[in-house]
């Protein structure tokens, strides 16, 4: 079967109170079941279903997407959550923080911080089979980015729907360092560590990240064209995490230094 089959099971009742429940636990910072604990036949087109429906809603409310995310890209990752297909989440302009700031943990469940690299698009990209070229050629520029996951799942344990139904984990973002355009460093062999509290916590390089992140950003557009939505020009991508995540709490410092492209921190209280 094709890994990223889109075939549907919910009806519009069920999608609803599927919606309602992840809402809550986002809003709440509660911790949830597993969805397919209640929904065992839920497909992954149920749980993108849910996670649309749950970015409409908050659009509705006045929120403004500003671009997507790429989950689940890197071996370190997928072997990390026992998860074996990449997914994509929406990005809200309301997740992103500014460098250095200090990030509440009150309003999260368990946060934990990856790096990535982010891309900025000049131009839109679309259709079923987007390249590695054309998404280098349709960057403006690329950025240091932590991005802090916080699963809704109790114990950070789901399955793909399931994941996907909560947005792929998305809860905040920083940028930071210097930004560089796509075509002036090779993108596939960045060194990064990652820092908790001034110690190394993971050490990799962005070839971890699908071969080259661009591929991550391919496989969004791809995805989103199988959704039925696009990148459209100035969209922020995320590309997934490099090293597998790491849990923070209050009173710890993270910082993410990227060969050639400086380094972005956080706190959190
Ligand atoms: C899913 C989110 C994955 C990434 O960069 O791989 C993700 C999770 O691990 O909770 O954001
Ligand atoms: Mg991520």
């Amino acid at each position: 079967t094709n890994p990223l089959s889109m075939g549907r099971s919910l009806d519009e009742r069920l999608l609803q109170a599927l919606t309602d429940r992840v809402e809550a636990a986002q809003t709440t910072a509660r911790a949830m079941p597993k969805l397919t604990d209640e929904v065992p036949g839920m497909t992954l087109g149920d749980g993108y279903a849910v996670q649309l429906a749950l970015r409409d809603r908050w659009l509705a409310t006045g929120r403004r997407q500003v671009g997507w995310k790429a989950g689940l890209t890197s071996r370190a990752k997928m072997d990390q959550m026992g998860v074996r297909v990449p997914t994509v989440g929406f990005l809200l302009a309301d997740m992103a923080r500014p460098e250095s700031s200090a990030v509440r943990t009150d309003d999260l469940v368990h946060p934990r911080v990856e790096c990535e690299i982010g891309f900025v698009l000049k131009a839109p990209l679309a259709g079923p089979d987007v390249t590695r070229e054309q998404v280098l050629e349709a960057t403006d520029f690329i950025v240091p980015a932590i991005e802090v996951i916080d699963s809704r799942y109790a114990g950070f344990k789901f399955d793909l729907p399931s994941v996907v139904a909560d947005n792929s984990s998305s809860a905040r973002y920083v940028t930071g360092g210097q930004p560089c355009g796509p075509h002036d460093l090779d993108l596939s062999s960045l060194g990064v560590v990652l820092e908790r509290n001034g110690e190394p916590q993971a050490i990799a390089a962005t070839a971890a990240v699908m071969g080259h992140p661009a591929d991550a950003v391919a496989l969004v557009a791809q995805v989103l064209h199988a959704l039925g939505e696009a990148l459209p020009a100035g969209s922020f991508v995320m590309s997934g995490g490099i090293t597998e995540a790491f849990a923070v709490k209050a009173g710890d410092f993270v910082c993410a230094r990227f060969q050639s492209l400086g380094s972005v921190g956080l706190r959190f209280v």
